[in-house]
């Protein structure tokens, strides 16, 4: 088999750099581990930046965003010693979308499907090989059956334990990781959201994070030991413990319900530079990690994939090569600054196990001062909708 471009990995990067190129005539085949109905099993983000909307509406796959998709102009944010708004559009004059990852998913499969592009489903052994040579090609078995695509370019896809990171030499690669001492343990239901808008709690107790999915279908989180074990969460534990991080008034009014889904993700910062070698671009978690506090894993994904399919429209459009040679370079600027916000929303909103009474001190007047001035909220809300590609 041949063709141009060969994305590894059928996640939201994967997808939707391949409904670009297909939109302008670039062919490219996307392998993925799993199958469809496994991805889309997967509860991950909540929360779409301006950017990551205009990029599917440039794909085409924007008419279920725009129908069932909820724009938020602010966020809540509650501690012990109190609770405030940071307004969106005051500070930015835009807002972010509330649609579920498995959404966006489903949307650019089914425009995948639609338009024929090929995808091969429940691959095995994948490896790169000549990544750093003019005559790249990926190898990966299907039933058994060994299978080898020649191509222009490799799109690394493939997530955080994928195989395209760790096919670029050791002594080429340089990472950057930083582990988060608890994880989020999170849940949903089949019940309305507590509030119109997301809530995030700092509570003596821990984090706790109110979202939702649409108006019947919540999505909840609270901080949890790295060690814990959703087995230990019975439905009520997690509605009893999520109450007593939350505000009274919005405990009194929080509506529970049985969870259909409940699981436990650990939080890590993670870079990996550059994010090309040779052939072989990374794109999205294959790349890096952030906590989940920012809302900004996915939405760093989608900002790689822009950068990465202008650098292919250049290329296969007028054989202008700045586009791809500069990739790295310029998906790692933004990277680092998602890195940064996500680093510093979970130091504030965290309890850390080590945590000192000065370092408490640190977090009450850091959110005292992001309730006071309006140059901090300016700055958080910028940040929230998405800094500019
Ligand atoms: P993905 O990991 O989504 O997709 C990679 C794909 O590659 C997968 O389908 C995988 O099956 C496939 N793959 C892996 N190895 C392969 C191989 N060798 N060959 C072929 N295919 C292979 N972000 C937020 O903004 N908010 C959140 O609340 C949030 N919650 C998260 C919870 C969890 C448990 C995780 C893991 C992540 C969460 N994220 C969240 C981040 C998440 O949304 C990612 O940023 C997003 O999925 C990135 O998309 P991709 O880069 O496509 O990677
Ligand atoms: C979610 O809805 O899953 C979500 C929203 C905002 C975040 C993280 C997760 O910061």
């Amino acid at each position: 088999m041949r063709t141009q471009v060969v994305i590894i990995g059928g996640g939201p990067s994967g997808l939707l750099l391949g409904q670009l190129l297909h939109g302008i005539g670039v062919d490219a085949i996307v392998l993925e581990r799993k199958t469809r109905d496994y991805v889309l099993s997967r509860i991950r983000a909540g929360v779409l930046e301006r950017g990551t909307v205009g990029l599917l509406e440039q794909a085409g796959v924007d008419a279920r965003l725009k129908a069932q998709g909820m724009p938020h102009d602010g966020t809540l944010i509650a501690s012990d010693m109190g609770s405030f708004r940071v307004d969106f559009t005051e500070h930015t004059g835009t807002t972010v979308m509330v649609y579920g990852q498995t959404e966006v998913t489903r949307d650019l499969y089914d425009a995948r499907e639609a338009c024929g592009a090929q995808t091969i489903f429940d691959v095995a052994n994948v490896t790169i090989e000549g990544a750093d040579t003019d005559t790249p090609a990926v190898h990966f078995e299907v039933d058994g059956k060994p299978h080898t695509i020649a191509c222009d370019y490799i799109a690394g896809c493939d997530g955080f334990h994928g195989v395209s990171r760790k096919s670029i030499p050791e002594e080429k690669r340089r990472e950057f990781e930083k582990v988060y001492p608890f994880g989020w343990l999170g849940v949903l239901s089949e019940t309305p959201p507590v509030d119109d808008e997301l809530i995030y709690a700092n509570s003596e107790r821990g984090f706790a994070l109110c979202s939702m999915r649409n108006a019947n279908l919540s999505r909840y989180y609270v901080q949890c030991s790295m060690a814990d074990n959703v087995d230990n969460w019975s439905d009520q534990d997690f509605w009893t413990e999520l109450k007593r991080r939350l505000p009274q008034d919005v405990s009194a009014k929080l509506v529970t319900g049985p969870t259909i889904e409940k699981s436990i993700a650990p939080l890590r910062s993670f870079v990996t530079e550059p994010m090309r070698w040779g052939q072989l671009f990374l794109c999205g978690d294959a790349a890096h990690i952030v906590p989940p506090t920012g809302a900004k894993g996915l939405n760093t994904a989608a900002s790689d994939v822009h950068y990465l399919f202008e650098g292919f429209k250049s290329w296969y459009g007028s054989q202008d090569s700045a586009g791809l040679d500069t990739y790295s370079q310029r998906a790692l600027a933004r990277v680092w600054k998602a890195e940064r916000f996500s680093w510093w929303f979970s130091s504030l909103m965290h309890r850390f196990p080590d945590q000192s009474d000065f370092d408490l001190r640190m977090q009450q007047s850091e959110l005292e001062f992001l309730r006071t001035n309006d140059a901090a909220q300016k700055a958080f809300a910028e940040n929230y909708v998405g800094l500019p590609y």
